[in-house]
């Protein structure tokens, strides 16, 4: 039995499979898990590969360090979807954060996740986080607080994720963010989503002081994959606080080799 993820274009991405574990229709989408022969379980929603439990941190260490060492003291921290907890965990590694909010739209992935996965080894119980089910675009529009790192982990850019790549989205993130402040979304295969991922750059040049783009092979995903960075303020999100990383305990984010993230296809660049 096998998995496959179709992309654009008839490029998939497979995984041989031991058996389902579970499958299930929420409000929002397909919710499926299995357990893989060489990858520990999968997760997978409306057909895309979210996760593979052996590998899943070479997604969450890009998605959240790089931002939280190069912001000079990130201690209130929302991460938009992350369902799963990964992203949670990384964040909660970093000393400086106070509070860490989620919010996640469907229930269904939390406690699917906490029953099959518990990746996020127990971020939901630490006294910084909080979860909160809803949608991400409402929080941010609603929200008192004011915030250091907004980090979108969202599904594709298609469904209830497709406001979260809106320069409507990101004007109203820019205005909760403190005066230095930094958004982090994931934004599709470097190759595959060329297109989601300039119209989601140009949304972001419109809003944000600096954008910055990078790339990172993600096991699992049609890699590799991009991450789009929006800094309000004085940030230079080139340069990190290595003093800081240390104790991290990283397996595939290297802060030593930081600026090795930005190399990118000539192609791309010349767009970008
Ligand atoms: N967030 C989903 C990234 C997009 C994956 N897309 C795809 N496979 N087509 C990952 C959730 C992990 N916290």
């Amino acid at each position: 039995m096998h998995f496959i993820e179709w992309y654009p274009r008839g490029y998939g991405v497979a995984f041989k499979i031991k058996e389902k574990l579970f499958e299930t229709q929420s409000k929002y989408q397909r919710i499926e898990i299995y357990e893989t022969e060489g990858f520990g379980k999968l997760l997978v929603l409306e057909g895309t590969v979210q996760l593979v439990e052996q590998g899943e941190e070479s997604y969450h260490e890009p998605l959240v360090h790089p931002a939280l060492l190069a912001h000079p003291n990130p201690r209130r921290v929302l991460i938009i979807g992350g369902g799963d907890g990964g992203t949670l965990r990384e964040v909660l590694k970093h000393k400086t954060v106070e509070k860490a909010v989620m919010v996640e739209i469907d229930e269904m992935v939390v406690e699917t996740s906490k029953i099959y996965l518990g990746i996020d080894r127990g971020a939901f119980e630490d006294p910084r986080a909080e979860v909160i089910i809803g949608d991400g675009m409402e929080y941010v529009k609603n929200t008192k607080e004011k915030l250091d790192v907004i980090i979108v982990d969202s599904t594709d850019p298609v469904g209830p994720a497709k406001q979260l790549f809106s320069e409507e989205f990101y004007r109203t993130a820019y205005n909760v963010l403190n005066d230095d402040g930094i958004l982090i979304t994931q934004a599709g295969s470097v190759y595959l989503f060329t297109n989601e991922l300039l119209d989601a750059h140009k949304a972001m040049n419109s809003v944000f002081d600096k954008v910055y783009y990078f790339s990172f092979p993600v096991i699992g995903y049609a890699s590799p994959w991009s991450f789009l960075v929006g800094v309000k303020g004085n940030i230079d999100f080139t340069k990190i606080d290595l003093k800081r990383a240390e104790g991290l305990e990283l397996i595939y984010y290297d802060p030593e080799r930081h600026e090795t993230l930005f190399q990118m296809p000539k192609y791309v660049r010349d767009l970008l």
